[in-house]
């Protein structure tokens, strides 16, 4: 009876975690995580709704899967216990059963591994670039170079009392989010194709913003790269992704999705180094996002 508790008990949590799996985008943060979050952050470029989608399709799968191997065990105990069935039978082998088992789960593996394929093919179909953009990680802080407009941004992230200035100055709180929030944001425009080229100056980072389903190691001396296509104004964070040191945890990424025209004016101001003009640009687009994510917190 221990084992049958133990069993239903292991369903039982595995159907409310599904549960809350696929609930999960009413809880989803846009561009961060929001409290109680379990699910993914929002998807806003084709991959990571493909992403989101593969991962709810696979989970489907698992949940099946776990669902009917635990009502055969059930049946199993009850319909084979010492009570019920005092003379084992002395069968060993099933030709039938045996086919099926073997055929079945190469069957469950292959559709899997359909999507699974087309999936990785798209992350590194690399349609033609509106915009090229290398990003270069160090410890610890990000470079984002746009080689084409001749600009450079380095962002480090905002400590504590710097956040609390920049609220007062007019910023919406949910757009300057604690240990995300970085001095300088990266603009890129929205519904464009962005490669981003990855390298690091020191040891392995990783880039990554969540929302847009975007991952890749920044190796010392090699050029990784990714893309998106952000289809959805607003500000998306993400985090070194790979254990790079003492502030690993500190040296977050923060690109804004903007029009083209509020794109095209910042990547003139930044080449002018006009820095307050920088800053009211950054600061408008702001106040335009500042609805994009009402669940987090301050
Ligand atoms: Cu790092």
């Amino acid at each position: 009876m221990t084992s049958i508790g133990r069993w239903t008990g292991t369903c039982i949590a595995t159907a409310a975690s599904s549960a809350g799996l696929f609930a999960a985008p009413a809880l989803a943060g846009s561009g961060q995580p929001s409290p109680k979050q379990i699910g993914f952050q929002e998807a806003v470029t084709p991959i990571a709704e493909q992403i989101h989608w593969f991962h709810d399709f696979v989970n489907v799968i698992i949940f099946a899967i776990t669902i009917f191997v635990m009502l055969l065990m059930l049946y199993v105990m009850w319909r084979f216990s010492e009570k019920r069935n005092p003379v084992p039978t002395k069968t060993t082998h099933n030709t039938t059963l045996e086919v099926l088992w073997t055929v079945v789960p190469v069957l469950v593996l292959l559709v899997i591994a359909i999507p699974s394929f087309k999936l990785l093919y798209a992350q590194y179909a690399y349609p033609p670039p509106d915009l090229t953009i290398k990003v270069t990680g160090h410890a610890w802080n990000w470079t984002h170079e746009y080689p084409d407009q001749k600009i450079s941004v380095d962002s480090v992230m905002l400590q504590d009392d710097e956040r609390e200035a920049l609220i007062k100055s007019g910023m919406p709180a949910n757009q300057v989010p604690r240990n995300l929030a970085v001095d300088n944001e990266v603009l890129v425009p929205v519904n464009k194709v962005v490669h981003v080229l990855v390298t690091s100056s020191d040891v392995i980072h990783a880039w990554t913003i969540p929302s847009f389903g975007s991952k890749v190691d920044a190796v010392p001396g090699r050029i990784t790269a990714t893309w998106f296509k952000a289809q959805k104004e607003g500000i998306y964070f993400g985090q070194c992704s790979e254990l790079c040191g003492k502030d690993h945890a500190f040296m977050p990424i923060a690109l804004r999705v903007v029009k083209d025209r509020v794109f095209d004016d910042w990547v003139d101001a930044t080449k002018k180094r006009d820095r307050k003009r920088v800053r009211d640009i950054i600061q408008q687009a702001a106040k335009d996002h500042s609805g994009q994510n009402k669940t987090a917190s301050r």
